[in-house]
């Protein structure tokens, strides 16, 4: 039996790393294997690429920042996404190719066709099966990734004008594809959004 792919979205502190353990553990319990991944990153060569992207010093060009993250993204799909679902695993992947469409079409206005004809080049057909939307107003995530302490990567430190473009691309994104794209109130506590999950993933897996 093939895996099933489910992403992982949504502005910047907006919960996914934390949702992501109780998604895997859901996962667990149901017997399924699961393989937990991210991007830009999953693979050593996208784990570069992923330093060059978020370094705090420098300026890179959109259409490069574009481009990195479908470099990464062809060596994640080849050497850990499609082997793992055709293996029967369950890929759990924070953040996929809708973050290009909201952060770099949305947030930097690149022509979204342009992002289409690289996700048709580099994807063929796969998709997303789930994509859970994790959504919180742009200051509050802020406020929560700051919490954490450290310095704000380079895409974070784009400003609140460019993060609140981005969180209106990902809404968009959840309207035109509402089958595909749930929506999570990010803004409860962990245990309020754990069972907010633990409801769509039920009936996701039901219907798997
Ligand atoms: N990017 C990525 C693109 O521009 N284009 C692309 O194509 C791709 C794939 C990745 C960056 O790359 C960009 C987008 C990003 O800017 P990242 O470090 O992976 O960088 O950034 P994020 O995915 O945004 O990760 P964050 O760590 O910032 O956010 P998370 O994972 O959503 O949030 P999380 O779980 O770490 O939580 C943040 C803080 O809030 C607390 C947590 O304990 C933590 O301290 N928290 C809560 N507090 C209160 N109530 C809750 N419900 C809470 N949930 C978590």
């Amino acid at each position: 039996m093939s895996g099933r792919f489910i992403t992982l979205e949504g502005g910047e502190g907006a919960g996914k790393s934390t949702s992501m353990e109780f998604l895997q553990e859901y996962l667990a319990t149901t017997g399924r294997p699961v393989c937990r991944t991210r991007e830009p990153g999953g693979t050593e060569l996208g784990e570069r690429i992923r330093e060059l992207l978020l370094a705090p010093e420098g300026e890179i060009d959109p259409r490069t920042e574009l481009l990195l993250m479908f470099a990464a993204r062809q060596q994640h799909l080849a050497e850990v996404i499609e082997p793992a679902l055709a293996a029967g695993s369950w890929v759990l992947c924070d953040r996929f190719t809708d973050a290009s469409y909201a952060y770099q079409g949305g947030g930097h206005g690149i022509d979204p066709q342009r992002i289409a004809a690289l996700e048709d080049w580099v994807q063929g057909s796969r998709r997303p099966d789930l994509t859970l939307l994790f959504d919180l107003p742009v200051r509050m995530g802020l406020q929560r990734a700051s919490s954490r302490g450290g310095h704000a990567d380079r895409i974070e430190a784009q400003g609140e004008a460019f993060l609140e473009r981005v969180h209106q691309a990902y809404l968009e994104i959840a309207r035109r594809e509402p089958g595909r794209v749930r929506v999570v109130d990010a803004t409860g506590t962990p245990a309020v959004v754990r069972r907010q999950l633990q409801v769509l993933m039920d009936e996701f897996v039901g219907a798997s």
